[in-house]
């Protein structure tokens, strides 16, 4: 749980020494887990929400929506996520603070590579931190979803089953899924959203700030997320590989920043992309390089738009055999946690 954990306490004052003898709360000012006596000791609610579900089912979309920020990278194909992304959004709910620590996940699947492993790893790791789980379905959903389904029946945290797209269904479409999954899963609410088109989206807000418990917030305020801005950068050259390239490409490849200087006009940023195979990396180039530089230009427009600064963007393409399977690369491209 979140609001355990020590270590991630990072902003917390601690709490003010209060008499609790005096206060009486309603049952729906506390959360599912804790004590009217815990409820009481701190004004104002602070957590880990975390979101996951299968691969393409829209969580990123989600999780940007629920922000306001685009802070995850989305694309029409699965396998997109690759981190843990956590997002965090401060403010006040009937006159009490909040911070709302989201995370968005990697579609789960079952690993093939040793990538996949630990991809599956920031999941586990983002369900032992909730306070609440979204756990996102969408229209198409074939009802695969035992592998899921069986993480989450482990957990006593609150589970807020989503079925996502609603914008491609008709009603009766809707109303099915819906009746579906009210006889599947334990969830604490089920509810039809469209992440892509905001519906639903104050309702979901309030059925998940009304399950977080009572705490002190665990970050600082101006912080937006947990990850540094070269992140971002590799995350939105990476978006622009899934766009533009197909098959295997977008897979095998992975972005690193090897440099970012921010000055005053500009940001000068470095990046190698690498891929598996030489074949792959002709690819990439294109005839004459001509696909690399469109990527390039596309990567540096949203890099522009993300930072607010005009960018200058170098690009490199490189081979590393085999990298979804060999430690030390994954060491090396942040998949360690
Ligand atoms: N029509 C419609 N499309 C959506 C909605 N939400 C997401 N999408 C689309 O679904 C695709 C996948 O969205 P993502 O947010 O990347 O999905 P994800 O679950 O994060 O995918 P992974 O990171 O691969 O696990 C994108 O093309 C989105 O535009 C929605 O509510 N309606
Ligand atoms: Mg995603």
């Amino acid at each position: 749980m979140g609001s355990s954990n020590n270590e991630k306490n990072l902003s917390a004052e601690a709490a003010p020494d209060l008499d609790l003898t005096d206060i009486e709360l309603a049952d729906d000012e506390m959360a599912p887990n804790e004590t009217a006596e815990e409820a009481a000791r701190y004004p104002g609610r602070a957590g880990f929400v975390s979101i996951i579900g299968k691969p393409n089912v829209g969580k990123s979309t989600l999780m940007n929506q629920l922000v306001g920020e685009r802070l995850s990278i989305i694309t029409a194909k699965a396998q997109t996520t690759r981190h843990r992304i956590m997002g965090i959004l401060n403010g006040n709910h009937n006159g009490e603070p909040f911070q709302l620590v989201y995370s968005d996940t990697p579609g789960i699947i079952k690993p093939m590579y040793k990538l996949h492993e630990s991809m599956m790893s920031f999941v586990r790791g983002s369900l032992e931190d909730a306070d609440v789980i979204l756990f996102v379905t969408d229209i198409f959903e074939q009802h695969d979803e035992n592998d899921v389904l069986e993480r989450l029946q482990k957990t006593d945290v609150p589970v807020i089953l989503l079925v996502n797209k609603i914008d491609l269904a008709t009603s009766e479409q809707v109303e099915e899924k819906l009746a579906y999954w009210q006889e599947h899963i334990q969830a604490a609410e089920v509810m039809p959203i469209s992440a892509l088109n905001a519906v639903n989206i104050d309702r979901l807000f309030d059925a998940i700030i009304t399950r977080l418990p009572h705490h002190p917030p665990f970050f600082p305020e101006d912080e937006l997320t947990d990850k540094p801005e070269r992140f971002f950068a590799s995350e939105i050259i990476r978006e622009k590989i899934f766009l533009n390239y197909k098959k295997e490409v977008p897979y095998s490849s992975e972005v690193v920043i090897t440099g970012f200087k921010e000055r005053d006009d500009m940001i000068v940023i470095s990046s190698e992309i690498l891929v598996e195979r030489p074949t792959q990396r002709a690819i990439l180039l294109g005839e004459g390089g001509k696909m690399i530089k469109k990527t390039g230009i596309m990567a540096r427009e949203e890099l522009e738009r993300f930072f607010n600064k005009k960018v200058f963007l170098e690009t490199f393409v490189k081979v590393e055999p085999d990298w979804r399977n060999k430690e030390r690369s994954l060491k090396q491209f942040g998949y360690d946690e």
